[in-house]
């Protein structure tokens, strides 16, 4: 199977890199301080969600009803801890078959972007030694609706100067093939619950068989 594309776009989280156990750590400091269940499972569930709309799955095992302001403050402080977690990550954190994947991609031609639901998706990419290599980034600090509304593949495809039809996506979480979809896009399933979730075109072996579809 080859797909006639320009560009594509890359989800962060799951796809390019992996940020899940920070996250857990992250929320269980917070859900301990709090005296929240939280476990492993709950978790998964955070996969490509909003922080905001994270903290609120988290906040389903509370009796205790927050304000807004309480919230705001309870993101922010995850966020502290995750962000010093992420400090952990080196080069070494991005795996031999992605960067020469990607290396190979921009090779043949293609035009590649990031598009995540993460505010600290330019962070994670100098951590991992990639902060100049995407030609443009679409993240959380550029969109008000998370997957699987499109607006941040949409934005990336804008920032490419790319039609949509154009673009495939690459991503872990079925509602980033959902946004993909909405988009307008090719969406191809990388692991996670993406995988077979039944409204991808494509589901990827590994990272490296996008060489056998472009
Ligand atoms: P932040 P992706 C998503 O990234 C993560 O999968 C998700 O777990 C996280 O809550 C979300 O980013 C927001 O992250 O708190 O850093 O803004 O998979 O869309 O690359
Ligand atoms: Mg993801």
């Amino acid at each position: 199977m080859k797909f006639e594309k320009r560009a594509i776009i890359f989800d962060l989280d799951g796809v390019i890199c992996f940020t899940d156990r920070y996250h857990y750590q992250a929320w269980k400091m917070l859900a301990d301080k709090l005296g929240i269940y939280f476990d492993e499972k709950i978790n998964n569930r955070l996969r490509g969600v909003s922080r905001m709309a994270s903290l609120e799955i988290i906040l389903e095992r509370s009796d205790k009803a927050y304000s807004e302001e309480e919230k705001l403050a309870m993101a922010t402080e995850k966020n502290e801890t995750y962000r010093e977690l992420l400090k952990n990550m080196t080069p070494a954190d991005l795996t031999d078959e992605v960067r020469d994947t990607l290396k190979e991609l921009r090779a043949r031609g293609y035009r590649l972007a990031i598009g995540s639901s993460s505010k600290n998706t330019k962070f994670i990419l100098e951590r991992i030694g990639l902060g100049d290599f995407f030609d443009e980034i679409a993240d959380g600090t550029d969109i008000i609706h998370s997957k699987p509304d499109p607006e941040v593949f949409l934005c990336a495809a804008k920032k490419l100067g790319e039609n949509p039809a154009d673009c495939a996506v690459v991503e872990d979480a079925k509602a980033g093939i959902q946004a993909a979809k909405a988009a307008g896009m090719t969406g191809l399933a990388l692991h996670g619950d993406a995988e077979n979730c039944g409204e991808e075109d494509y589901n990827l072996k590994n990272f490296a068989d996008l060489l056998n579809i472009f």
